[in-house]
């Protein structure tokens, strides 16, 4: 059952293609324009870390279906718990192109105040919960949220993304037994590109599959073809209406590739065979949605290059927003954990300030501070 993969852009069947339930053209133009908004997104800053002008970046280029399919199925009401490969998610969810840039830079404008490693987002109004860097601790956290809201009587779920490297964690194990015995309704969404950094999927897990193992939980595990994002859009909504209508979770995997590095601190040259990214490349899920609307009749030229322009136009504003904007100031360090700062941690900001006061700009230069 698990090694069936569900897969709805391209179809044997004449004439013009249905859509899946709960899609309509509208929303085909709207994910068309995610998906193609995160892929410009990520040439852009992968740009300005090799120009030296942020200091790390995680791209998702050959993903952006599994992202922005998924979350296209979430309202106002579900939480988002992402890993590093979400923009697109985040995108969908509403979150402003400006906030996500200043993120790249952690400056002042910067809702995680320049405390977190590029990519690592949080937006607080769209429910997409702060990202954090040890693989597979969002996966409990998901498992959680969902229980919370089932408790409440919200008709509300979770979706919780993570790799396939992710499914090794202990955390992976504890997250979806716990959400199987209480039938938390959460959906665990895992991006399977096939290598966790240069670990390949053979090495990652003796299973057939990433789906199979749902069978281990008691629940549903879907396969679905990652750069499908109409099947992605599919699987999720079904698996949202499991959730909401009180029947637990759903293990979706999303069989995609990471087309790009793993980071901008990788050169996936060195351990990974080229014949496998060709084999990939020609897959790709922004190419396949573009060939689907053509058919459909729902293609507009407008899709095309003016579309890019006005996309990369926006882009560069906002980065040019955000290198206008100052560095947090060093106090905000202290800011956010205590409602009164303990007497100790007053005196070391003190102490900080009269060091940025005597010692200059210069020694304490944050750009000579990112280890990565
Ligand atoms: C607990 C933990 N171990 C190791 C790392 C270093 N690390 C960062 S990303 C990564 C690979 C994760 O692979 P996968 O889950 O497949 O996600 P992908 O990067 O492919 O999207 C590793 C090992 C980490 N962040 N946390
Ligand atoms: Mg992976």
């Amino acid at each position: 059952m698990s090694q069936e993969m569900l897969t709805v852009l391209e179809t044997k069947k004449r004439g013009k293609p249905a859509l899946p339930k709960g899609v309509d053209d509208d929303l085909v133009r709207r994910m068309y324009r995610l998906m193609l908004t995160t892929r410009l997104m990520d040439d852009r800053a992968m740009r300005l870390q090799r120009q030296g002008r942020i200091g790390f970046y995680v791209p998702s280029i050959g993903q952006e279906a599994c992202a922005v399919g998924s979350a296209a199925v979430m309202t106002d009401e579900d939480w988002c718990f992402p890993s590093y490969r979400e923009p697109g998610a985040a995108l969908t969810l509403g979150a402003d192109l400006q906030a996500i840039v200043h993120e790249w830079y952690g400056n002042a404008a910067d809702n995680t105040k320049g405390r977190q490693m590029p990519v690592h987002y949080s937006f607080k109004a769209q429910r997409f919960v702060s990202i954090s860097s040890p693989i597979g601790t969002q996966i409990v956290q998901g498992a959680g949220a969902a229980m919370a809201m089932k408790i409440r009587g919200k008709k509300a779920f979770s979706i919780t993304y993570f790799g396939d490297g992710a499914t090794s964690s202990n955390d992976f194990h504890t997250g979806l037994n716990f959400a199987a015995v209480y039938k938390s309704p959460c959906i665990f969404f895992c991006s399977n590109n096939q290598w966790a950094i240069s670990c390949p999927l053979s090495q990652q897990t003796a299973s057939e599959s990433i789906a199979v193992k749902a069978q281990a939980y008691g629940m549903p595990g879907v396969r679905v073809d990652g750069n499908d994002v109409l099947a992605v859009y599919q699987a999720t909504s079904e698996a949202a209406e499991r959730a909401r209508a009180g029947e637990g979770p759903t293990l979706i995997e999303g069989l995609t590739f990471r087309i790009g590095p793993h980071s901008s601190s990788d050169d996936p040259t060195r351990y990974r065979p080229s014949e496998q990214l060709e084999e990939w490349q020609a897959k790709d899920p922004i190419a396949r949605l573009e060939a689907f609307m053509k058919k459909a009749g729902l293609w507009e030229d407008a899709f095309g290059e003016p579309l890019v322009e006005e996309i990369n136009a926006s882009i560069a504003e906002a980065v040019k927003v955000a290198e206008e904007t100052a560095m947090p100031a060093s106090a905000t360090l202290f800011d956010d954990v205590y409602a009164d700062l303990p007497a100790h941690l007053a005196e070391q900001r003190d102490r900080l300030l009269q060091q940025e006061k005597t010692a200059g700009a210069a020694e304490m230069d944050a750009d000579a501070a990112f280890p990565l």
